[in-house]
């Protein structure tokens, strides 16, 4: 009677442990999701670097590009990506952040507030490689010499030739603004805060490309942002990005 007893007692508890099993596997499931949720949202709030789907550039473009992309130069602090220009040992240092995948026809926003600062720039634009070996790029680029005003500018297959210089009527610097574009096949509409206010339509880009932020100083940029003066400690600060399908209204 006894070895019967242990042996449905001892049944029972394997079945129990086998059920708190399932249930703490299925708990854990659920809370992943919602964490795997929570993170696609959080990660283009800028709560954190996301290295699963962004990396910090870490060489330099030489040329015009007066720094070395510098991770340490990218920092998520409060809420926000700050993008740093700074200086060390080697030369001026600075921070991009790009997505890992390439994206194509879409609508495309940053909220941001740009350097205000001559030789500088402060940037959101997508930037992909074609097989021919030219380039398609979408721009919005604050030039820090003057950041009531914004720069929309395109390339395909490395063709450029086509800024336009948009007057805000506001500082950039002073306070977060949306920037965006709507990217769709024949064309491409800039926006401020939500308003449309430019369009191009005029041999626009097709192939896909990463979403890229950085900010730079320039050198033997004189006609197009100034001259850079060395300041540093500057600092371009973005509170959140998004993507998503092209905008139809
Ligand atoms: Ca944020």
């Amino acid at each position: 009677m006894l070895k019967c007893l242990i042996k449905i007692m001892r049944y029972f508890m394997k079945r129990k442990v086998v059920l708190s099993t399932i249930l703490v596997v299925v708990a854990l499931v659920s809370s992943a999701t919602i964490a795997y949720a929570k993170v696609k949202s959080s990660a283009l709030n800028f709560d954190f670097y996301d290295k699963y789907h962004f990396y910090k550039s870490a060489w330099s473009n030489g040329g015009n590009f007066d720094c070395t992309w510098t991770p340490d130069n990218v920092v998520f602090e409060d809420g926000k990506m700050k993008l740093i220009i700074d200086k060390n040992e080697s030369g001026y240092t600075a921070g991009e952040y790009c997505t890992k995948k390439s994206y194509s026809y879409g609508y495309y926003q940053v909220n941001m507030k740009p350097i205000k600062n001559t030789g500088v720039v402060s940037s959101f634009f997508t930037y992909g490689t074609l097989e021919d070996g030219t380039s398609d790029e979408i721009d919005i680029e604050f030039l820090g010499y003057d950041t009531t005003k914004v720069q929309f500018n395109y390339y395909t297959k490395s063709v450029g030739g086509h800024e336009y210089l948009y007057d805000l009527g506001f500082d950039a610097s002073e306070e977060y603004h949306t920037y965006g574009f709507n990217w769709y096949e024949g064309g491409i509409t800039w926006y401020v805060d939500g308003v449309a206010v430019y369009t191009a339509v005029d041999n626009v880009p097709d192939s896909p490309g990463r979403i890229m932020m950085n900010a730079w100083p320039g050198k033997n940029l004189t006609s197009w942002i100034r001259d850079y003066d060395g300041t540093t400690g500057l600092v371009a600060y973005y509170d959140w990005m998004s993507y998503g399908p092209v905008k139809t209204d």
